[in-house]
C-alpha cells in the first residue's frame, strides 16, 4: 500500500511538472486594461502577401493570427513592412521577432524597431532585416500598439493592442559563380547538344555572355544509387575538353568531393 501511495504521489509530481512546463512553454500574453476603446490599435499589417485590415479587436486586445500562412521570407534579406495606426494619435508601435525560438522577444536584435504616429491612421514603415544565418524554421512576431515610448513586449498598457503573427524563414537562394569567356563559341568551342535520360537540350552556339541556365526547361530526374549517361554533344572545333559538375551538397559550388562528374 505504502509503495504504491509513494508511487502514485511520483507520478502526480511528474504530472504538475509537464503541466507547468507545458503552461510555461507559450508566448507571454500581453494584457491591456482599456485596449481599444480610444482607437489605439493597429488598423492594419502588410508584408509581401499579407495584408491584414484587422481593425480595432475587442477584449483581451490581443489576437494570435495563427490561420494566416506564414509570411516567407528570405535568410539575408531586407523587407519593408507597413503598419496602418489606428484613429488615435501619438500612440507607439513597436516590433519584435523572436528569431531564435525561445518563447521571448527579449534577445538581442529582435526588437524590429518602434514608432510613433504624428496623425490619425498614419502608416508606418518598418525594415525587417532577417539574419543572414537564420535557420529555416517559423518564427512568431509581434506588434504592439501602447501609449508609452519603449514598450515593452509582454507588459500591461493602459491603451493599445497586441498582434501576432508567423513568419516562415527560407534559405536565400544559391548564388552560383557564371563563368564568363571572351570569344565564346564562335570558334567552334560549345556545347552542340546534351542529354540526360528523357532530358534533351540542343543549345548550339550561345550568344553573349556564353553561359546558359536551362532551368526552366524539363528537369531531368535521377534515381538515387543509379548511374546515368551523360551525353555531351560538342560544336564544330576539334580541340575542346568538356567537364560536367553537379552540386550535390547545394552549397552553391562544385568543388566538394565528387561533385566534378567528368572531364
Ligand atoms: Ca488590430
Ligand atoms: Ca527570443
Ligand atoms: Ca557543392
Amino acid at each position: 500500500m505504502r509503495l504504491n501511495s509513494i508511487t502514485s504521489r511520483t507520478h502526480f509530481v511528474i504530472l504538475l511538472l509537464i503541466i507547468q512546463k507545458l503552461s510555461y512553454a507559450q508566448y507571454c500574453l500581453p494584457p491591456s486594461d482599456l485596449g481599444t476603446v480610444l482607437g489605439s490599435y493597429i488598423n492594419s499589417v502588410e508584408l509581401l502577401d499579407l495584408n491584414n485590415q484587422s481593425g480595432a479587436s475587442i477584449a483581451p486586445y490581443y489576437l494570435y493570427y495563427s490561420n494566416l500562412e506564414p509570411v516567407e521570407l528570405e535568410a539575408g534579406n531586407d523587407y519593408i513592412m507597413s503598419i496602418g495606426a489606428g484613429s488615435m494619435q501619438n500612440d507607439y508601435f513597436a516590433v519584435w521577432v523572436d528569431w531564435n525560438n525561445d518563447l521571448d522577444f527579449a534577445d538581442e536584435g529582435e526588437l524590429i524597431g518602434e514608432q510613433t504616429n504624428s496623425i490619425a491612421g498614419q502608416t508606418l514603415f518598418f525594415t525587417l532585416n532577417v539574419p543572414l544565418n537564420t535557420a529555416t524554421s517559423f518564427k512568431r512576431m509581434r506588434i504592439r500598439c501602447g501609449p508609452n515610448v519603449n514598450l515593452e513586449p509582454c507588459l500591461n498598457y493602459s491603451y493599445g493592442e497586441t498582434e501576432d503573427y508567423t513568419l516562415l524563414i527560407q534559405p536565400p537562394p544559391l548564388n552560383y559563380c557564371i563563368p564568363s569567356s571572351f570569344a565564346g563559341g564562335g570558334s567552334g568551342n560549345f556545347i552542340q547538344a546534351i542529354r540526360l535520360n528523357e532530358f534533351v537540350n540542343s543549345t548550339g552556339a550561345s550568344a553573349q555572355p556564353h553561359y546558359f541556365v536551362a532551368d526552366t526547361l524539363l528537369k531531368p530526374k535521377l534515381t538515387r544509387g543509379s548511374s546515368q549517361i551523360l551525353r555531351v554533344m560538342g560544336g564544330t572545333s576539334t580541340i575542346n575538353r568538356y567537364a560536367a559538375w553537379i552540386d550535390w551538397n547545394n552549397d552553391g559550388d562544385y568543388v566538394d568531393a565528387g561533385e566534378n562528374i567528368g572531364d
